[in-house]
């Protein structure tokens, strides 16, 4: 029966204890939605204001305006770019507190943090045009976050976001100056989407559309500085081994999950955690503290620190289904409420950490840069104190789990390329473009949905386009989904690679001293960290001298469901990428938003969105559209 819901034999093996305790799970919810609303999965329900609500009738026949007049369109656009609002305030929010936070460290205050890599510090200072020489590290981290902090305040409409000015081709940052979509302040992009869907302002929807676009380039800048900042306070990622699913939860151990995006508190508590084990010994569980993740929180630390994974998204009720998760500590975003309720179910402690994400059934210990030590300790004595009320009788932990290969930030992927050509460690890679072993390089991102199964098409595109030799790149639960399926090994690369990329993979592996080539999939980090795949796509654009929409590049969301992943893809469409979604979005109630997301902003920017719900026919639409860009490049 579960194998309707999800094809993680985790999921599969879990859902028939929560049936028979009678809990709740996602799916449940999901039964009980159905039929879900029309009008609501079309995008023509208004409830702007309270006049409302209004609803346009799909078939021509009932109301074809709601009162203010507003019309389909209106109303459609209006909906999705208050979605993109939503995405780009998620994002930036956290990139604010992360530049705060390292503002403090640069004033020598939150003696919890320090410039981990400090040379990134200097690359970042660099591309900003922060002149590095005779500072301390100290004055610099100041310099580096206040010039991050002005993409959240200037005034000066003329002068764009630094953030995403600096990062992307001249060519793509002239053609968004150009279309007016370049903002110059990230909240105020925000704002102004908000305000220009107010009742009564903007009708038109190409127009509202383009305001849309303006607010997905301000949550690209902000995921942009949130991951590059991230990487000077925590490092770097780079290749790591570790283990993905609910099988790393250990039954003698005290498990503790880390849970939503922002890696200011979980870091803190991984090293409280090592330092302060001999705790959880003298509680009484030899195996110590363990520490997962579970969505973006979980990927963070999966890639810096090698923290395995216990689930993503959809599956995020079952590591307390286990029995055996002392304590889910969750800071923002992607957190089910529900989790609230099945927490009382067991004796698991869910801890909320930020003052803006508080659950009902949830026991919150609120999180400060300034104290984030005695927080972390806190959450540690909460966990030890629920490990006395573990229930052995309930613990059920499948052993199902693999191994990942992860931590491919960009400066990775480049310094494994290094060991083919020190001087130039793109070119092998570009040569290898050209000669064909790669076809081209696709960028899975996004969340997973009840509205597909899960992991499916991660899993089915992942395959069917890595045998046409295409390079994988992963983020956010996307990365969560292949990982889970084993699909970051190097098995996975002998199983199912074509020969071309498998002979690259073995070239690139073999040059880094590995026995045998790369992981199928490359792991690039959290959902933020999208960005990342952007810095290598532009690096190559630039030695090739084209702009990034001639590049053999899509990027794939198969489960998209979030307002993060509704402004991921319109700001990766906005950078030229053709992108898949695979599940639909709600914009079917308007022909004209329907047909400029998928057609017309190809002639502006080059990307555009492509729609397939079956994984076997998106495989060959991404590979129809790399093999087009291939021959618009003579290859
Ligand atoms: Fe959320 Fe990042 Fe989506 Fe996962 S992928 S469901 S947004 S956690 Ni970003």
């Amino acid at each position: 029966m579960s194998l309707r819901f999800s094809i993680d034999e985790a999921v599969q093996k879990l859902l028939p204890v929560a049936e028979k305790d009678k809990i709740q799970t996602v799916w449940d919810r999901h039964k009980d939605q159905q039929p879900q609303c029309g009008f609501g999965k079309m995008g023509i329900c208004c409830r702007i204001c309270w006049k409302g609500p209004c609803r346009v009738d799909p078939f021509g026949k009932g109301a074809q305006r709601g009162i203010c007049g507003a019309d389909a369109h209106t109303i459609v656009a209006r909906n999705l770019i208050r979605g993109i609002a939503a995405g780009a305030a998620s994002h930036s929010d956290h990139g604010r507190h992360i530049a705060l936070t390292m503002r403090e460290v640069g004033k020598g205050n939150a003696s919890a943090y320090t410039i981990k890599d400090e040379e990134k510090l200097k690359r970042i200072a660099q591309r900003l045009g922060i002149d590095w020489e005779g500072k301390s590290i100290r004055e610099l981290t100041k310099e580096v976050a206040d010039a991050s902090l002005e993409d959240y305040s200037r005034q000066d409409s003329k002068i764009p976001c630094r953030w995403a000015e600096l990062t992307m081709t001249q060519e793509r940052a002239a053609k968004l100056k150009q279309w007016d979509v370049m903002p110059h302040n990230i909240d105020a992009a925000v704002a102004e989407i908000m305000s220009r869907t107010h009742v009564g302002c903007d009708a038109d929807p190409v127009n509202i559309l383009l305001g849309g676009v303006k607010g997905a380039v301000a949550d690209y800048t902000g995921m942009y500085l949130s991951t590059e900042l991230s990487d000077a306070l925590f490092g770097t990622p780079a290749p790591t081994v570790t283990e993905a699913n609910l099988g790393v939860i250990k039954e003698d151990a005290i498990n503790i999950a880390v849970h939503g995006h922002n890696p200011l508190l979980s870091e803190v508590v991984c090293d409280a955690a090592a330092m302060l084990n001999d705790l959880a010994k003298q509680a009484g569980a030899p195996g110590g503290f363990n520490i997962v993740g579970v969505c973006c929180t979980g990927n963070e630390v999966m890639v810096r620190h090698g923290v395995p994974l216990a689930t993503n998204y959809l599956s995020q009720e079952m590591p307390i289904l286990t029995g055996a998760l002392e304590a889910m500590v969750v800071d923002v975003q992607c957190i089910m409420p529900s989790l609230g309720a099945i927490a009382q179910c067991f004796h698991t402690q869910l801890i909320t950490t930020m003052s803006t994400t508080k659950i009902p059934g949830a026991t919150h210990v609120q999180f400060d840069k300034e104290n984030a030590v005695e927080s972390a300790r806190k959450i540690l004595e909460l966990a030890v104190d629920a490990y006395q009320r573990r229930d052995p009788k309930r613990v059920n932990i499948p052993q199902v789990k693999e191994k990942a290969i992860v931590g491919f930030s960009a400066e990775a992927v480049i310094g494994a390329l290094s060991q083919l050509d020190a001087h130039d460690p793109l070119q092998p890679l570009l040569d290898n473009i050209v000669n064909g072993n790669i076809q081209g390089i696709c960028l899975f991102a996004g969340c997973n949905s009840t509205n597909t199964l899960q992991d499916r098409s991660f899993v089915e595109l992942a395959k069917g386009l890595a045998a046409h030799n295409v390079l994988l790149l992963a983020t956010g639960c996307g990365a969560g989904a292949l990982a889970k399926h084993g699909l970051m090994t190097q098995e996975a690369t002998l199983a199912y690679a074509g020969d071309g990329l498998k002979a690259v993979l073995t070239a690139i592996g073999q040059a880094n001293g590995l026995n045998g080539p790369l992981p199928l999939v490359l792991h690039m980090g959290s959902c933020v960290d999208n960005t990342r795949a952007v810095s290598v796509a532009v690096a190559i654009a630039q030695k090739l001298g084209v702009d990034l929409d001639r590049l053999p590049l899509v990027a794939s969301a198969p489960e998209a469901m979030s307002e993060k992943a509704v402004a991921i893809g319109t700001w990766a469409v906005a950078l030229g990428l053709p992108t898949h979604l695979g599940t639909v979005p709600q914009v079917l109630g308007s022909q004209v938003v329907t047909e400029v997301l998928t057609e017309k902003i190809k002639d502006i920017t080059g990307g555009y969105f492509i729609v397939e719900t079956d994984p076997e026919e998106a495989v060959k639409k991404l590979f129809a559209v790399i093999q087009e860009k291939r021959a618009g490049l003579n290859l």
